[in-house]
């Protein structure tokens, strides 16, 4: 996950995945949650007026928490009872669109595409350290945010990103299937389905003490690719 963004996990139960988290993750609080970390994502008879998240609508791509100063590093999702129909998991790296940009040098224009949220400071989409190693991308477009182009020089940054958008790996998961991705990076999302569909959500950061804590801070942009994900 440190290297790619995300991991794909088959024949996986709930408490496999935590014990795998375990000891370099903590867990990352949600309101939804029903134990640490932990959220049941099923629809609910009555909307708890939190978006479309507990309903059989589909969610478009984003990254959890986004408006949040601090969005949790780690999400999974595990899927444990199947949609009758629909439900795809829509996933997408986030590295190609900062690669887009830089190739395009419209990165330049990255701290002018903010994520707009009521109430809240707008926080950029994709933000990179001072030495530009290492990038963080928050995105969603929903009741909660929305993207917007804060000069006139960075609507082409968002446009471009918007297109990006459009082309994300679909998925079906079966039961005991689904992912890890480090929530920095990956955008995730999924269509919608009929059925009592059922997804385990799991929230972490990284401990500080782990090896792996950078991923806290956002990712490099390297060589390697996820492009088995693709298409
Ligand atoms: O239902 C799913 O497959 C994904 C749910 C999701 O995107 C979320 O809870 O943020």
């Amino acid at each position: 996950m440190a290297v790619h963004g995300i991991v794909l996990v088959a024949e996986a139960t709930v408490a496999e995945l935590t014990s795998f988290l375990g000891d370099w993750t903590v867990p990352y609080s949600h309101p939804h949650e029903s134990s640490p970390g932990i959220t049941v994502i099923q629809p609910l008879a009555v909307s708890d007026g939190n978006g479309n998240g507990f309903t059989r609508r589909s969610l478009p791509l984003h990254t959890d928490r986004a408006h949040s100063p601090a969005p949790p590093t780690i999400v999974g999702c595990l899927y444990t009872q199947p949609s009758s129909k629909g439900g795809e998991s829509l996933l997408l790296d986030g590295a190609e669109i900062v690669r887009a940009a830089e190739r395009s040098t419209l990165v330049s224009e990255a701290r002018h595409v903010v994520l707009r949220s009521r109430g809240r400071p707008w926080l950029p989409v994709i933000s990179s350290s001072t030495d530009s190693k290492r990038y963080r991308i928050r995105y969603r477009s929903d009741q909660m945010a929305q993207p917007h182009a804060a000069t006139v020089g960075a609507q082409p940054l968002l446009t471009m990103m918007q297109g990006a958008l459009t082309t994300p790996a679909v998925h079906l998961f079966e039961e005991g299937q689904g992912y890890l991705i480090h929530n920095q990076r990956f955008l995730h999302g999924r269509r919608t389905f009929t059925g009592n569909r059922e997804a385990i959500r799991i929230m972490a950061v990284v401990m500080g003490s782990s090896a792996h804590s950078h991923m806290n801070t956002g990712f490099e942009l390297t060589n390697d690719r996820s492009d088995q994900l693709q298409g």
